[in-house]
């Protein structure tokens, strides 16, 4: 009796064994070595990639993505049957300056057998850049102060600026811009420092408050790219100082007043004298 209960232990395992190794998993006829480079301006809903997979119990597959990554990132739809076919759309704007590569995940599953025995895919798009930025300039806006008797080559200010896009995209020109004519007074120079572009602005000739305290530009920074370059730009407001540099004088010379001979000597008087005083600060 022991030995008839071994037997039929035996038998069943056997079965069982020989049910387990019947099922196959579909088998995904994608390489994941396969590069999908992908821009990163496409535009929402656009294809992104397709998918394949192959039942090997002669029903359908039933294809799936997971992850609320993949979820969030991709819209998919699939033609069922034993060969399953999915295509897998945009739904979030790429960024690649945010973020270069994604990651997404599917699976594949025998309609008949269930979710229990499941192939899982990673799809990994590699975000190409597009040049989708401007110049940023580090502060809202630059205010300096000059001296009057300062001298040509007097540095007034280093503003930096950084493109986080690759290429001619990421490296740009500074340049000042005013609409008045005193734009000669200064000018700008630039140079990398540590992978940031650094702009020195510098006092190009001498300045005089007496005639002009207060200058305006904007500082200019437009891309290389050669298709569609991105500018961007910031306000620089430079202030003269004043200096005592100018003696008080007289307007109006020569003086000349009459004075009649029998007039008092102590209602002498001179109407119309003044002097100017060309420093406020004095
Ligand atoms: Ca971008
Ligand atoms: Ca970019
Ligand atoms: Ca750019």
């Amino acid at each position: 009796m022991r030995q008839v209960y071994r037997l039929l232990l035996f038998i069943l395992g056997n079965l069982e064994c020989s049910s387990s190794q019947s099922i196959q998993q579909p088998r995904w006829n994608n390489d994941i070595s396969d590069l999908h480079e992908i821009p990163e301006n496409l535009p929402l809903d656009s294809k992104l990639a397709t998918i394949s997979a192959t039942g090997l119990n002669g029903v359908d597959v039933i294809l799936i993505t997971y992850g609320t990554e993949t979820e969030r990132r991709v819209s998919f739809n699939y033609t069922k049957g034993i060969n399953a076919v999915g295509t897998v759309y945009l739904k979030e704007e790429m960024d690649r300056e945010e973020m270069s590569t994604w990651e997404l995940y599917f699976k594949a599953y025998d309609s008949k057998i269930g979710p229990d025995q499941v192939r899982e895919e990673k799809l990994t798009i590699y975000i190409t850049d597009v040049n989708d930025n401007a110049p940023k300039f580090t502060a809202p806006f630059y205010q300096e102060e000059v001296p009057e008797n300062a001298l040509k080559g007097y540095i007034v200010t280093a503003i930096t600026a950084s493109d986080p896009d690759n290429g001619n995209g990421g490296r740009f020109s500074l340049r000042l811009e005013s609409a008045h004519l005193y734009q000669a007074a200064f000018n700008i120079s630039q140079k990398v420092v540590d992978g940031k572009t650094v702009g020195t602005v510098t006092l190009k000739r001498e300045l005089d408050y007496e005639i002009l305290s207060f200058y305006q530009y904007l500082i200019i920074a437009t891309d290389k790219d050669p298709d569609i370059p991105l500018s961007s730009n910031v306000t620089l407001v430079i202030k003269v100082k004043d200096i005592q540099d100018s003696p008080p004088y007289f307007q109006g010379l020569p003086y000349v007043t009459e004075i009649d001979e029998n007039v008092h000597i102590d209602h002498v008087s001179i109407s119309n004298l003044s002097r100017i005083y060309p420093s406020i600060n004095i």
